[in-house]
Order: C-alpha cells, then structure tokens, then sequence
C-alpha cells in the first residue's frame, strides 16, 4: 500500500510527489530497454518526425504522429536533424521523446504501469474505471533536450467534465533545476482548459491535421514553483494544473516515464482529441489487466 500522504498533496496544489516509488532494478531495466529501442532505431525511417515544440501552425502533427496511439514512434530534438533528415549529434541523444503504446508493448513498462502501486494510487484517488490512454518516454537528453511549454495535459486529452484526467510521472534521474525539472501553478487544477488540442475536422487545402481551439492565456512566469524530485519519485499530475519544463542545458541526464489515466467511471474522453483509442489498442483498463 502506498503511503497516503500524497493524497492531500495532490487535492492542495494538483500535483503530488511520491518518492521512492521505482526500485533502483525498476530504473535500470527500464532505461536498459529504452537504450536497446533507440539503438535499434534506423533514423532514416523516422528522423523526420521532429517534435516541434510551439508549433502553432501544426504542421509537424503528421500522420505518423496521429497514429502513435498501438505503436512505438521516435518524435526527435529539432536540433538533432539536418534539413537533409541526417543527425547532427549522436543517435542516442538524439530523441526528445518515444510514444505512445510503451505501456502496451514493452513488458518492462507494462509491468510497471499496470503494477499494483499504480492501482493502489488511482483507488486512493477514487478512481473507479481507469483506463491508460497514452504512455511516453521523455529524454530530455543533456545540452539539447528542449523545454516542455506551459500546458495543461487537459488541453491534449480533453474529458468531460475536464477533470478526470491523472498523470503519472516518473523521474529516471535526479530531476533538478539545472536539467529541466517540472514546475507548477499549484492549486490551478480547478482551471478549466481554455484551448484544446483536436484533430481538424476537415483539413481541406492546408492539410493541417489538428488544430489548436482557443488561446491560452499568458501565465506569470515567476509564480510556477519548480518539484526538484529525485530518482525513482513519482510526480501525480492533474489533467488541469498548469505546468512546464525548461530546457536541459546541463551535462547530466534527465529521462522520464510517463502515462496518463483517465477515469471512464463518470467522463467521456472527447472524441475530437488528437489522440484516439485503436482497434488493436482500445484504452486498456488499469483495475483488469494483471501483471
Ligand atoms: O517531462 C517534461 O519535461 C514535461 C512533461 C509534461 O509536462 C507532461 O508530460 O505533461
């Protein structure tokens, strides 16, 4: 059973820490396989899907990314490539992030998101139907990872009501100020998203794929308060607090694991999100998949 101090935590601010939720094995495994996925990674086939981080006008949200949702897909550091699709620095640091279906497809990551401290958080929460609708690997490798932007998860996942969303983060190393840890505007899990991220209803001439609807607001900077955490911790993040990231500009490392959750007991994932269940990955729901 995990200790239930979190629970508070989570219902103040909109976000929580756990620490020492992964073993020391459970991190070496992980990035062990990780390791293994980007060395067997041909960048020919994929390096041109880079992951443009305010990329306003959508282009980079091509097909490849929209189909993400059963498979392993390689999204790259815009710096990493060339205009001629070659990389500029070695493969392995080379990826910002890997998604979405590792929590599917790669046992050591099945075994983790679908392990009973998992479902032990989610029945601490009250959640009575979760299902995981997205899982992801996040380098944020030294010197070239990029910023994460202020976001709200709820804007790319939408439920109704917009409160049902949960996401699990997990530091694979020390995450500090210097290599880009997380920072929040606690309390805002009461905001409600007021831009969201869909697929374009009729793409037409632009062939624009998704969309972003609504604007967000500027947010002050100088409010976030960052959640240095250390290996191993988990990071609960409700669908609407608001957060981000900064740029890794440090030597040392800075990967992640994360998934989110969304409770079907009393919301409806929107069916105009970017991303979609598949019918060879239907959301697998947490409670009956055993591990
Ligand atoms: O890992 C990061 O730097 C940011 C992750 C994040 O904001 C998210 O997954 O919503």
């Amino acid at each position: 059973m995990v200790n239930s101090d979190f629970v508070q935590q989570f219902n103040e601010n909109g976000y929580a820490v756990i620490p020492n939720f992964l073993s020391d094995e459970e991190i070496v495994e992980m990035k062990k396989t990780m390791a293994r996925i980007v060395d067997e990674m041909d960048p020919k086939e994929h390096s041109s899907h880079i992951f443009h981080l305010d990329d306003k006008t959508c282009k980079s949200r091509d097909e490849y990314f929209l189909t993400s949702n059963d498979k392993i897909r390689f999204f790259f550091e815009p710096k990493a490539v060339d205009q001629d699709g070659n990389l500029t620095v070695p493969k392995s640091r080379s990826v910002n992030k890997i998604g979405h279906a590792l929590a599917w497809l790669e046992p050591v990551f099945k075994k983790i998101t679908f392990g009973e401290k998992v479902k032990d958080v989610c029945r601490q929460l009250g959640h009575k139907d979760p299902r995981v609708v997205q899982s992801m690997y996040i380098f944020k490798n030294p010197v070239i990872g990029q910023k994460v932007s202020t976001h709200q998860d709820s804007t790319f996942l939408y439920t109704d009501p917009p409160s049902n969303l949960l996401g699990f983060w997990f530091a694979l190393d020390d995450a500090a100020v210097e290599n880009g840890c997380l920072y929040f505007l606690p309390g805002t899990q009461n905001v409600n998203p007021t831009s969201r991220f869909v697929r374009t209803p009729n793409p037409g001439t632009t062939g624009d794929l998704t969309m972003i609807r609504g604007v967000e607001p500027d947010y002050p900077l100088d409010q976030f308060k960052p959640a240095p955490v250390s290996k191993g911790s988990l990071v609960l993040i409700h669908g609407n607090v608001i957060h981000r990231s900064e740029d890794n500009t440090s030597d040392l490392p800075r990967h992640a694991y994360t998934f989110h959750v969304v409770d079907h007991h009393n919301a409806q994932y929107s069916k105009e999100n970017w991303l979609q269940p598949s019918e060879a990955l239907p959301f697998p729901k947490l409670y009956d998949v055993k591990v």
